[in-house]
This record gives C-alpha cells, sequence and structure tokens, in this order.
C-alpha cells in the first residue's frame, strides 16, 4: 500500500503539537509504519530539499528545519500521499483552510509546522533517506474495519 513522508518541523515540537498531529493521521485510518525524533544537520537537510536549492528562501528553510528536534514519520494507507497533502493544508498557512493542520496551528509560510511528500516517487526518495534500514512490518487488526 501506499507511503509518505512527513516531518513534523521543529516550531511544530517545540510547540507540543506532535500527539495532536499523530492523532490526525492515527484517527484518518493511516498507519504508522515508522517514527524518529532526530535532529539533523545542514547537508541532511540541504539533501532533503535539494529541489529547492536555487530558491531565494532555501538558506533560510535549511536553517528552520536544523534549528531543532523533527519528528520524521512513515504513513501508509490508500491515496495517503495526496489526502495527507490534504490533511496539512497549502504551504502558506494564510491559504490554508481552517481543518488543515497548517490551517489550524500555523501563520507564518517559514513556520508552517509540517512537511508531507508532495508525489508517490518524491515519497519513496524521502523515506529512503531519512529511513535507509526501510519502514516496520506490521499490520493494524483495525485494517478491515477501515478499508474494504
Ligand atoms: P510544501 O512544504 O507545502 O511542500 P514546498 O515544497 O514548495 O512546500 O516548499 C518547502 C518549504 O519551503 C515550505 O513548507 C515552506 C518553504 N517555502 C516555500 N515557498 C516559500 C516562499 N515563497 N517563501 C518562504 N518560504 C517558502
Ligand atoms: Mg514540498
Amino acid at each position: 500500500m501506499e507511503q509518505t513522508f512527513i516531518m513534523i518541523k521543529p516550531d511544530g515540537v517545540q510547540r507540543g503539537l506532535i500527539g495532536e498531529i499523530i492523532s490526525r493521521f492515527e484517527k484518518k485510518g493511516f498507519f504508522l509504519k515508522e517514527m524518529k525524533l532526530i535532529r539533523v544537520e545542514r547537508p541532511f537537510a540541504e539533501k532533503h530539499y535539494e529541489d529547492l536549492s536555487a530558491k531565494p528562501f532555501f538558506d533560510g528553510l535549511v536553517e528552520y528545519i536544523i534549528s531543532g528536534a523533527v519528528v520524521a514519520m512513515v504513513w501508509e494507507g490508500k491515496n495517503v500521499v495526496a489526502t495527507g497533502r490534504k490533511i496539512i493544508g497549502a504551504t502558506n498557512p494564510s491559504l490554508s483552510d481552517p481543518g488543515t493542520i497548517r490551517g489550524d496551528f500555523a501563520v507564518e509560510i517559514g513556520r508552517n509546522v509540517i512537511h508531507g511528500s508532495d508525489s508517490v516517487e518524491n515519497a519513496r526518495k524521502e523515506i529512503a533517506l531519512w529511513f535507509p534500514d526501510g519502514t516496520v512490518n506490521w499490520q493494524s487488526s483495525l485494517h478491515p474495519w477501515i478499508y474494504e
């Protein structure tokens, strides 16, 4: 089944939003397949955001990601990449709908609390980068109550 990479950024960790964010993905019917609290170093953050290296905000973005601990996770479920992006909300919290994570908990684009993969291909790349040893093999006993 499809997997996505979700990261709670340093502001989300500092603001005590870890449980709230995990809860939203759990309650939706997605399954946690990997998770770690980690503080990454600059070269790793630059690699994660390499597609944005030409953008004027790149340096500030990297500074922000390395400014504290993050929670890196793999979530699994049907259409989890696209649905995860909907749960997260628009990149700029001024435009994120209420009910989304960014719409409910963020104000500034440079403090938007959470990252989620934007395509299945990028999810594969990001999961391989953050979890090179693969993901945990387990199946929730709730699976048949959520998936037909
Ligand atoms: P997203 O995180 O929604 O996938 P993205 O991949 O385009 O958005 O950009 C990665 C992060 O970079 C984003 O979460 C916040 C920051 N960012 C994006 N566009 C920006 C901008 N115009 N000004 C400042 N920061 C920006
Ligand atoms: Mg992105």
